[in-house]
């Protein structure tokens, strides 16, 4: 059952052999910040991380405690890596912004998170279209200190390099960006948010556990791998998990069958729709209009 996540790491499709791709690991140039990137930070941080108590699960919650992130400066990826790297074997490389799906596939099955290298400006405080540092740093790498969810995100990546010679990485990036991006848990105390998309956004921090308007259903893999998402704006419906353990177990699986099963089916949802099967925690109303988040 695990030959999706295990097997061949190069890839016979005309992408060449991982090793001949070109390096995308950047230098972070940490050096390179100045007392205005830091205040980017040390705002965004503080702010955030008001917002996302009683709103993020546990888990990252813990991650933040574990990694001693320093509120007031630009992390050094080296230096975290570090604490991380003893915790999960993870570690944080850095990159100019957004790579090929290829080598970024890649670089999780090794477990190394490209996280991007600079920061946003003053006036992109609420959103900003490229990850940056504050987006990868403050929303994707505590929970990489889990060593579950680690787990999770190294099998997404071998998947990924699986999935290319499928020809369903679309299917397979819409499971990371409702899961990894845009994901909610289920937990004792209600209803809490693991995806990064969500806790390094302000605005859709609150509207993602409490708005009314969007959905919240619980996650399916063949359901998610078929429904459409939105770039542009908070979504419309997000996949709730009950546990990583639900999560990893989920997806630690041979998705030859599934995609052939996706082909046969040819469905999409849109990013709106309740689908015949669907466990719904909440119907949302819908009837919003945020504007970027
Ligand atoms: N590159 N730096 C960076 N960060 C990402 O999150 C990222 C990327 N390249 C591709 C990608 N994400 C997605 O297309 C994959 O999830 C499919
Ligand atoms: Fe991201």
């Amino acid at each position: 059952m695990k030959a999706d996540i295990v097997q061949d790491s190069g890839n016979p499709t005309g992408h060449g052999r991982p090793e001949d791709w070109p390096k995308y690991i950047a230098d972070q140039g940490w050096e390179n910040y100045t007392s205005e990137d830091h205040d980017v930070w040390k705002a965004l941080f503080e702010r955030q991380s008001e917002i996302v108590k009683g709103r993020a699960c546990q888990e990252y919650l813990d991650g933040i405690a574990a990694l001693e992130m320093d509120q007031t400066q630009i992390p050094n990826f080296a230096e975290a890596s570090k604490l991380l790297k003893a915790k999960t074997g993870w570690e944080v490389v850095a990159v100019d912004g957004l790579i090929p799906d290829l080598p970024f596939f890649q670089l999780l099955a090794e477990r190394k998170f490209p996280a991007g290298n600079f920061i946003r400006k003053p006036e992109q405080m609420d959103y900003i279209e490229e990850p940056d540092v504050f987006h990868d740093f403050f929303g994707h790498v505590p929970l990489l200190a889990n060593p579950i969810f680690a787990d999770y995100m190294e099998a997404y990546g071998k998947g990924g390099l699986k999935a290319h010679q499928h020809g369903t990485i679309t299917n397979l990036a819409r499971l990371y960006w409702y899961t990894v991006e845009f994901g909610l848990i289920q937990q004792e105390d209600g209803m809490r948010i693991y995806g990064a998309g969500i806790l390094s956004s302000p605005g859709e921090t609150k509207f993602a556990v409490e708005s009314d308007s969007p959905n919240r259903v619980a996650l399916d893999l063949k359901r998610v791998m078929q429904t459409n998402y939105r770039v542009d704006d908070f979504q419309q419906t997000y996949f709730v998990i009950d546990s990583f353990d639900q999560l990893f177990k989920e997806t630690y699986a041979d998705f030859s069958k599934l995609y052939e099963d996706i082909k046969a089916d040819n469905t999409e949802y849109a990013p709106d729709d309740i689908a015949d099967g669907d466990t719904v925690f909440t119907r949302g109303t819908q009837a919003y209009a945020n504007g970027k988040k």
